[in-house]
C-alpha cells in the first residue's frame, strides 16, 4: 500500500458486530452471521432492479467511510507510460458517462446449499440463495481512464485495489479492463453510491464473480507481467479433485432462482411462480421447470436476455395441496445447463446444481 492511499483511509463503522452501514431488516435481508455478509431475500426483488436497501452486502472488513473531496485514483504501474491520478470531481465532470444494467453474484453463493449436497460444511460465508443482485451502474469506463496514462504495447494485467482495510486486489486481463462494459461506479439504480456498495467509487466487473468488483477502489495497477495476488492464488480459485492446479475464477456459471422463501408455502389454485436465471458473461436462453416427477417444461422468459445480467421468468401453476418439489434449470447462449450434482471444490465455490426447492400447498 502506498502512503497516499494509507493517507485516503478514512475511519470505518463504529463496531456493533456489525460492520456495515445500512439498516439490514430480516424482512429484506438474510444475516450470515459474519456482521460482513447479507443476502437479498430471493422473495423480497420487487422489480428487475435489485434497490440499493436489499442488494446483499460481500464485505472481507468493515465499510470505510471515505471523504470523496480528498479521494483520489491513481492509476500507475509500468503498464502505463505516464501514472495520472484523477479527484473525485475529475470522474463526475472531466469524462463521458455510461450506464449498464449488471448482476454481481458471489463465488460462493448458494454455498450453504453446495455443502448440504455433499455433506459437509464449506469454510467460508455459509450463503444460502441471495449472495446476487442486478443494478443499473454509471459511471466512467475503466478505458477512459486508463488510456489518458498511456498503456504500453506489451500491458497485461489490470488491478483495481481498495482502500478497505483488507486492500482488496483482483487482477483482470487488459482486454477486460478495457471493455465497453467494464466501469468504474459512480452511482447505483440513479443514486450516489451507498458506503457498503463502495462510495466514492466502485469497478463493476460484467459477468465475472462479485470479486472481481472492487469496492472503495484507490488505485488501478496496469503491469507488463502477470499479477499474482491473495484473490487470484488462494481465495477465489478452483482447487479439489477436478482441478488440483487452482483456477481463477472468471465468468460465473448458469443457475437459477426461485423468487420464493426456502421452504415455500402457496396457497392452492391458479397463481404465476417468478424467479431470475444467470449465466455470468454468458446470455440466458432457455429456463425449464419440473414439477416433482412431472416433466420438464419451458418458463416463459420475461425480460431482455442480456450477456452480464440476470433474465426473469415465470410460469403459470394451479396448485394442489400437499408438498411439492420444485426444480428449475437455466441454460446458457453456450449450452451449458445446470448439472443435476456439482463436483466438490475445496472453497465451495460456483455451486449451480438444479435445486429442489421445497413447497407446501394448503
Ligand atoms: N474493497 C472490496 N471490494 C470488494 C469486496 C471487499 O471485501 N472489499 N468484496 C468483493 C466480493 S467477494 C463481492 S461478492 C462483491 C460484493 O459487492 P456488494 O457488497 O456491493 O454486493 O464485492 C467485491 N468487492
Ligand atoms: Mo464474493
Amino acid at each position: 500500500m502506498t502512503s497516499g492511499t494509507e493517507r485516503q483511509r478514512m475511519s470505518t463503522a463504529p463496531r456493533t458486530g456489525r460492520g456495515v452501514v445500512k439498516p439490514t431488516p430480516a424482512e429484506l435481508m438474510e444475516d450470515t452471521g459474519t456482521g460482513l455478509d447479507y443476502g437479498t431475500r430471493p422473495d423480497r426483488i420487487p422489480g428487475y432492479l435489485t434497490p440499493a436497501d436489499r442488494f446483499f452486502i460481500r464485505s472481507h472488513a468493515p465499510t470505510p467511510l471515505l471523504d470523496a473531496a480528498t479521494w483520489s485514483l491513481r492509476v500507475e504501474g509500468n503498464g502505463v507510460c505516464r501514472p495520472v491520478t484523477y479527484t473525485y470531481d475529475d470522474l463526475w465532470h472531466r469524462f463521458t458517462h455510461v450506464s449498464v444494467v449488471r448482476t454481481l453474484e458471489c463465488a460462493g453463493n448458494r454455498r450453504a446449499l453446495f455443502g448440504a449436497e455433499h455433506g459437509h460444511r464449506f469454510e467460508g460465508t455459509p450463503w444460502g440463495r441471495g449472495a446476487i443482485g442486478t443494478a443499473e451502474w454509471t459511471g466512467v469506463r475503466l478505458r477512459d481512464l486508463l488510456e489518458p496514462a498511456g498503456i504500453t504495447h506489451v500491458a497485461r494485467d489490470v488491478m483495481p485495489e481498495s482502500l478497505d482495510a483488507v486492500c482488496a486486489r483482483r487482477p483482470m486481463p487488459l482486454a477486460k479492463a478495457l471493455a465497453d462494459d467494464t466501469v468504474l461506479a459512480l452511482t447505483m439504480n440513479g443514486d450516489v453510491l451507498p458506503p457498503d456498495h463502495g462510495f466514492p467509487a466502485r469497478v463493476v466487473v460484467s459477468g465475472w464473480l462479485g470479486a472481481a468488483s472492487i469496492k472503495w477502489v484507490g488505485r488501478i495497477e496496469v503491469s507488463e507481467e502477470a499479477l499474482r495476488v491473495p484473490w487470484n492464488t488462494e481465495d477465489y480459485v478452483l482447487t479439489g479433485p477436478e482441478s488440483a492446479e487452482g483456477v481463477p475464477i472468471t465468468s460465473v456459471p448458469v443457475a437459477s432462482l426461485v423468487e420464493l422463501p426456502w421452504p415455500a408455502r402457496l396457497r392452492p389454485g391458479p397463481q404465476v411462480i417468478r424467479g431470475r436465471a444467470f449465466a455470468g458473461e454468458h446470455r440466458v436462453v432457455t429456463v425449464d421447470y419440473r414439477l416433482d416427477d412431472g416433466p420438464w417444461r419451458p418458463a416463459l422468459l420475461t425480460s431482455p436476455e442480456t450477456p452480464g445480467a440476470w433474465a426473469r421468468w415465470q410460469f403459470r401453476w394451479d396448485a394442489e395441496p400437499g408438498k411439492h418439489v420444485l426444480q428449475v434449470r437455466a441454460t446458457d447462449d453456450k449450452g451449458h445447463i445446470q448439472p443435476g450434482a456439482t463436483t466438490w471444490n475445496d472453497l465451495g465455490y460456483c455451486y449451480n446444481s438444479i435445486l429442489s426447492h421445497p413447497v407446501v400447498v394448503g
